[in-house]
């Protein structure tokens, strides 16, 4: 059985403490810092943080030097999944040999490049497996730190150094890939989707999936805008990401033992009337400064159907968690 978890109701129930130094080289504004940061908050100092190569290992951990207050060990792109498995197995076992008596989580943190694309078999293998470890992608849509290529993860449409957009090739031809439904597909404990605009929302999932690791995986989505690669200026940052939820682009919900939960403020912008326009959101980034009328309203069609998809899925799930 999941314990029982204290959830935050403001700022004041975080911790002040910090397990991310501020003396790093990302990017003013970046959205995976913040997510790392936060996560940190809410999974306290005692756990094992596994980071594939991307922004976030490159700008924290540069040689002699660490941003991690915390036991972290950084593995090739394409492994971490895998390497989290080994970890865990590893605490499993000496806690039962009796060698260690420690509870110790361990939190993948990874983004999309090596999720949605190089990273997924690992990923699928952990899951499989049932391995208690809490896998964090932060998604900023694009494999940032080599210089903005396309990932499985960027939306269509968006430029990228890989698909620029011309007047033949329109950016991106493909959709984001689904990753949540691809994790559900595993029939985990517990999934859920964040956005760094709603830190209390993201800091209480954080909890909920770490009450859930004696049961099985849990894995956490969050969208992490990234401003040079998305195209907007530094300070409009949580704006931008707020937008991202507020126009249905990036719904916020949960699959808690096969029920999907639409959470507030998602739930209320099922209702499109209630939904800001989502040209607000795509205008104000360069990576679609070139995207028509008419492809704005394919990508408004597209998110109807992905709600629907998400709304038939709540209906089917019946009751609602016993959290409150
Ligand atoms: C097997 C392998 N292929 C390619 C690379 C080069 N590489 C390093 S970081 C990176 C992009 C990472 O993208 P993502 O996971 O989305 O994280 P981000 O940089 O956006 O934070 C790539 C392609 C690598 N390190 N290993």
């Amino acid at each position: 059985m999941a314990m029982k978890v204290k959830l935050a109701k403001s700022f004041f129930d975080i911790t002040r403490e910090e397990y991310l130094a501020p003396g790093h080289t990302a990017c003013p504004a970046c959205g995976a810092l913040l997510t790392a940061r936060l996560v940190l908050k809410a999974a306290g100092p005692d756990v094992i943080v596994v980071n594939p190569t991307g922004c976030l290992e490159v700008t924290t951990t540069i040689y002699p030097y660490t941003a991690w207050g915390v036991p972290y060990i950084h593995v090739a792109f394409e492994n971490a999944g895998a390497v989290a498995s080994g970890i865990e197995a590893a605490i499993k076992s000496l806690n039962k040999n009796g060698s260690l008596k420690r509870n110790t989580k361990v939190l993948v943190i990874a983004g999309d490049g090596g999720t949605y694309d190089i990273g997924l078999q690992a990923l699928s293998g952990m899951l499989e497996r049932g391995h208690g470890v809490l896998y964090v992608l932060y998604d900023n849509e694009a494999y940032m730190n080599t210089g903005i290529q396309r990932s499985g993860g960027t939306p269509k449409f968006a430029r990228t150094t890989t698909m620029p957009a011309g007047t033949v090739i329109r950016g991106k031809i493909e959709k984001k890939k689904d990753i949540m439904s691809i994790v559900m597909a595993h029939h985990i404990p517990y999934a859920a989707t964040a956005n760094v605009a709603f830190p209390i929302d993201l800091v209480n999932k954080v909890r909920k999936a770490l009450s859930y690791l004696n049961e099985g995986p849990a894995f956490i989505h969050v969208l992490a805008p990234c401003p040079p690669g998305w195209g907007f200026s530094d300070e409009k940052m949580i704006e931008i990401a707020r937008l991202a939820t507020e126009t249905g682009y990036f719904p916020l919900y949960e699959w808690d033992r096969d029920r999907l939960i639409i959470n507030p403020p998602s739930d209320m912008y099922m209702d499109k009337r209630l939904r800001k326009s989502l040209r607000e959101f795509v205008k104000a980034q360069s990576r679609w400064s070139h995207v028509t009328d008419e492809e704005i309203k394919g990508l408004e069609k597209d998110i109807d159907d992905f709600l629907n998809y998400l709304w038939r899925l709540s209906m089917g799930s019946g009751v609602p968690t016993p959290y409150a």
